[in-house]
């Protein structure tokens, strides 16, 4: 599999912080902790471009990588479903990540990453739900794949269908990153 090289540009703490460069963007989101910055290291030539954490949360805000050189941008958003934040902040996140995805002009494509071992939980439906009805393409990444054995991971992805379209992937053991990068080579072609 051909990597990435990313560098990390800039992180946004409002919306006001996005940079305004007419580079594509692919976003990636999901519960904090369900392995964002993870797979974005996992698909890196460099060792770790983003910071990861056993602790929820750890990543609040929104942190743009370079890849390439400049030819797309690697979105980190968020995460959401972070119990511990302060109510308003936790709204204020929600509320920006949402607008950001609805009216975003340089964003392509979106990976909804869903943790393998839980895939109905009631805000990854939400998010699904949303990302449907805005019509911008997504694919749902179900991450962590490598802790659930073959028959699990089979009935995994037959509940992730509801969803839209899954592939199932592990950062630890590089399952699925290489059609993960086809995917979001063709997101940010268009
Ligand atoms: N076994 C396994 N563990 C993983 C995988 N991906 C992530 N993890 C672990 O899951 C935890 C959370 O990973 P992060 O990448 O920090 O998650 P995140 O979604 O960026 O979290 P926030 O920034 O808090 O939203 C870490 O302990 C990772 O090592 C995977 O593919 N397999
Ligand atoms: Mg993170």
């Amino acid at each position: 599999m051909r990597k990435l090289k990313v560098e990390f540009l800039q992180a946004c703490a409002g919306p006001d912080d996005l940079p305004d460069r007419r580079v594509p963007e692919v976003a990636l989101a999901g519960r904090s902790n369900v392995g964002k910055s993870s797979l974005l290291n996992a698909l890196s030539v460099e060792r770790k471009p983003a910071r990861t954490s056993g602790r929820p949360g750890c990543t609040q805000t929104l942190n743009i990588f370079s890849v390439d050189g400049g030819r797309f941008h690697l979105v980190d958003l968020p995460g959401y479903g972070y119990a511990r934040a302060p109510r308003k902040v936790r709204h204020r996140w929600t509320e920006w990540v949402e607008r950001y995805l609805m009216y975003r002009v340089e964003l392509r494509g979106i990976i909804l990453l869903v943790d393998a071992r839980h895939p109905g939980m009631a805000s990854d439906v939400d998010l699904s739900r949303f990302l449907m009805e805005l019509g911008r393409p997504y694919i749902v990444a179900l991450t962590k794949s490598d802790k659930l054995s073959k028959s699990k991971l089979r009935s995994s992805v037959d509940r992730a269908q509801d969803l839209g379209p899954v592939l199932p992937v592990s950062a630890l053991k590089g399952t699925g990153l290489g059609e993960l990068l086809r995917w979001v080579d063709q997101a940010v072609a268009v």
